[in-house]
């Protein structure tokens, strides 16, 4: 297997930076340059050029751990798996399917996340399985399945971001979440075009911007709202595309028209003025984009925001046309593919819905079981873990550690803790991993072959590049042997390259078709853009479909083609500020450190660059506070109390406060923020939430 040097893909964020791998003479492997990968050219963040550190068996698990008497031993294999599936087994006759919960990540390779929402469907037989990927991008997933009539991270490859005339970055940290990718709006800039940053806090890439906006935490709605009432007003809607390309457009015209530019100052604290240039910016050349992240979605209004971004696009007729459009930029290492194979609670692979009794068909079909067998929809991400302990009994949870990450942290602890069985298979022993009856220590990125879907809808191939340490199994080989030990023999191949096969038929015809895409094309191409049909359909296409890298560019992918309209109103968050919680919390992240920190706290080098939590804040609030830089200050919310080290810059709202989520224990985030879920996507309010801050003396 090890050869000299395999081209791969980094384990971490949506970016996937195309990497190299070299096994290094004295044990060890190097990531070297692979300069041909177009998104990243070879260039890498620090997490990448570190991730082999997290190969060494030094911070890996490398046996199975068994809780006894209270503590987690080392146990032999089959003697875990024979005790999940005992237990899983035993709960599911006394209470039932639906009392065995599933729990998935963004991070997993398609094949992962294919095979764990059928393994929760086929052999456990239960509906209540979702991912951290709800946590994620959910609202824009919602938001763009409604006007466009498909979820694509981005409509169009990120080379095409050079070549338009404005972008609007909403709530997006692009500099510190995926530096490889600055490189696009720098070369905008240079080509002329403008980059406008809407984030409340001057970041690296609002530095970079020609305009930076600073909302009030959760006004994005408002905002986008206002500057659609100025460009009606203006005149500058783009009446013919109107016309030709969408339906809704009088109610969300007249929703805008409610949304006065004095009265939406008011709300988000950006100036007219601000508004106005931002039209002007934004209307003047001939093609331009808003890209949006996690700042806009990760609210309970998440998907009413996304909305109202994309009605400002499609009035401007910034959509469906070459270097034009709305995108979000999806997060986790594979956010886009695992959002499309059926490990999300309402979905079938190939984006196809769960309650859609001709996608039931198609994919109990390729399965071999009665569609009638397959579940219902279950409950969203946090409602999953919010029901752990009393409907849900058991949980097997694979790619994700929710006790840093999950909202309303010390309760989801609490709810984990309170369960019959859990059982998790991860690489390292993360603080969720801690608390479980099992631990399985499974394979990871460069160990195994698979595929991720990037943000810009692209399926790449990750190669093996090493052997995995002795006593690991990958989750592909743990569900496996639970679907046998729970009465399964067949349809749980080891293969990755047997599980893609499979996918590629499960999602023909859907959405998301990868049935024209194979290991082999992978290993020849850059990646292939989905949806990529095995049958070309029309017959003078070429005999391989070549893939879609735009989407729309003819219609929309709505029954009528025609993009939808939603009219969408400003409302509150679920927390406003008051006396007693005066100040808002908003959350994010830092550039060496990666989600719950369960890989990156255990790489030197990165805790280095970032060793623990903070309170970022405005010198007149920290002034108030009486507080220094340095000095630890306690952030309490409705839902707990945390305590960093303050912060202080000039750079974020006086009204706000910022803590990045990285960290477990007394700095851990998410003790404070609110579980306030979006009524589409199911989003929680990670963005906003009202707290009050107090000095700490020591
Ligand atoms: N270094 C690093 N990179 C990562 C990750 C990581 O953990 N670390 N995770 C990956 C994943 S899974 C994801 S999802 C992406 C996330 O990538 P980003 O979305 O870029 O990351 P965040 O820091 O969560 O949020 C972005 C910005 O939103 C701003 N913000 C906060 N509240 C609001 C608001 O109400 N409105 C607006 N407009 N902005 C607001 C924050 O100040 C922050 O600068 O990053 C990926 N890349
Ligand atoms: N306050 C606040 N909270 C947030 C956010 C925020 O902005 N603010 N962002 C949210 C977002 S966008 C996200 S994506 C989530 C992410 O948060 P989490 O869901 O906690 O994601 P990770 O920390 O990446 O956890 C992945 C786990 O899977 C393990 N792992 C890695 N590869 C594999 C594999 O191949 N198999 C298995 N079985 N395990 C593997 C890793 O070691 C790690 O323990 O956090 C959310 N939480
Ligand atoms: S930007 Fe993302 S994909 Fe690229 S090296 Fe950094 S973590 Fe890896
Ligand atoms: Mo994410």
């Amino acid at each position: 297997m090890e050869t000299a040097s395999t081209p791969t893909h980094c384990p971490y964020c949506a970016l996937q930076c195309g990497m190299a791998l070299s096994p290094l003479p004295t044990g060890g492997v190097e990531v070297t340059e692979r300069t041909s990968f177009p998104v990243n050219r070879g260039a890498l963040c620090g997490k990448g050029r570190t991730a082999p550190a997290l190969l060494s068996s030094r911070v890996r698990l490398t046996t199975p751990l068994v809780r006894r008497n209270g503590e987690l031993a080392p146990a032999g294999w089959d003697e875990a798996l024979d005790l999940i599936a005992g237990e899983l087994g035993r709960i599911r006759t006394e209470h039932g399917p639906d009392a065995l919960g599933v729990f998935g990540g963004g991070g997993l390779t398609n094949e992962k996340a294919y095979t764990l929402g059928k393994f929760a469907r086929v052999v456990l037989g239960t509906s209540q399985i979702d991912y951290n990927g709800r946590f994620c991008m959910s609202s824009a997933a919602a938001g763009g399945i409604k006007a466009f009539g498909l979820d694509r991270g981005l409509p169009f490859p990120l080379e095409d971001i050079p070549r338009t005339g404005c972008v609007i970055l909403v709530g997006s940290n692009v500099a510190e979440t995926m530096p490889p990718a600055l490189r696009f709006f720098r070369e905008l800039r240079e080509n002329g075009g403008t980059l406008i940053v809407v984030d409340p806090r001057r970041t690296r890439t609002a530095e970079q911007a020609d305009l930076h906006l600073a909302p009030r935490p959760g006004t994005d709605l408002a905002l986008a709202l206002g500057l659609l009432h100025l460009v009606v007003a203006d005149g500058r809607v783009d009446e013919d595309f109107i016309r030709d390309r969408t339906s809704g457009w009088e109610d969300a015209r007249a929703a805008a028209m409610a949304h006065w530019p004095e009265y939406v100052e008011r709300i988000t604290g950006v100036s007219v003025p601000q508004l106005r240039e931002t039209v002007r910016l934004f209307c003047e050349p001939e093609a331009a984009m808003v890209l949006t992240a996690r700042g806009p979605e990760q609210q309970a209004k998440g998907t009413d925001t996304v909305g109202a971004w994309i009605n400002l696009c499609l009035a401007t007729g910034r959509a469906g046309r070459p270097l034009s459009g709305y995108g979000c930029l999806t997060g986790q290492g594979n956010g886009q593919g695992g959002r499309e194979h059926g490990q999300k609670a309402d979905q079938l692979p190939g984006y196809r819905k769960l309650d859609d009794p001709a996608a039931r068909r198609h994919v109990a079909g390729v399965w071999g079981v009665d569609p009638a067998s397959l579940p219902g929809p279950g409950r969203s991400a946090y409602e999953l873990l919010d029901a752990l302990g009393r409907d849900v009994r058991s949980l097997l949870l694979m790619g994700s550690n929710p006790v840093v990450s999950a909202p309303r942290a010390a309760h989801v602890e609490e709810r984990l803790r309170s369960l019959d069985f859990l059982a998790v298979c991860d690489v390292v022993l993360s603080e969720t991993a801690a608390l479980a009856d099992v631990v399985l220590p499974v394979t990871q990125w460069a160990e195994e072959s698979g595929t991720t879907t990037s943000l810009e809808g692209r399926v790449l191939l990750r190669r093996q590049a090493v052997s995995p340490p002795e006593g690991v199994r990958s989750d592909l080989e743990v569900m496996h042997a639970l679907a046998a030990r729970l009465g399964v023999e067949k349809g749980f191949p080891t293969d990755p390259e047997e599980v893609f096969e499979e996918l590629r038929r499960a999602s023909a015809g859907g959405p998301a078709d990868y049935s024209g895409i194979t290991y082999r094309r992978l290993a020849e191409e850059d990646g292939v853009f989905w949806p990529c049909p095995a049958d070309p359909g029309a017959c003078d296409a070429p005999p391989v479909h070549p893939g879609t890298p735009r989407l729309f560019l003819d219609r929309f992918a709505t029954p009528d083609g025609r993009a939808r309209f939603v009219p969408v109103s400003h409302r509150a968050a679920a927390e406003e500020p008051d006396a007693e919680y005066p100040v808002l919390l908003t959350t994010g992240r830092v550039l060496a450190q990666y989600q719950s920190g369960a890989q990156t706290r255990r790489v030197d080098e990165l805790n280095a660059a970032a060793p623990g939590p903070f309170v970022e804040l405005h010198p007149r609030l920290a002034a108030r506070l009486g507080a220094a830089e340095g000095d630890p200050v306690a952030v309490v919310s409705r839902r707990g109390r945390a305590v960093a080290p303050a912060r202080i810059t000039a750079g974020i709202r006086p009204d706000t406060v910022f803590m990045p989520f990285h960290w477990p224990g007394e700095g851990r985030a998410n003790t404070l923020t609110n579980p306030a879920l979006d009524p589409t996507s199911r989003m929680p309010e990670f963005k906003v939430c009202a707290v009050r801050l107090e000095a700490v003396t020591a």
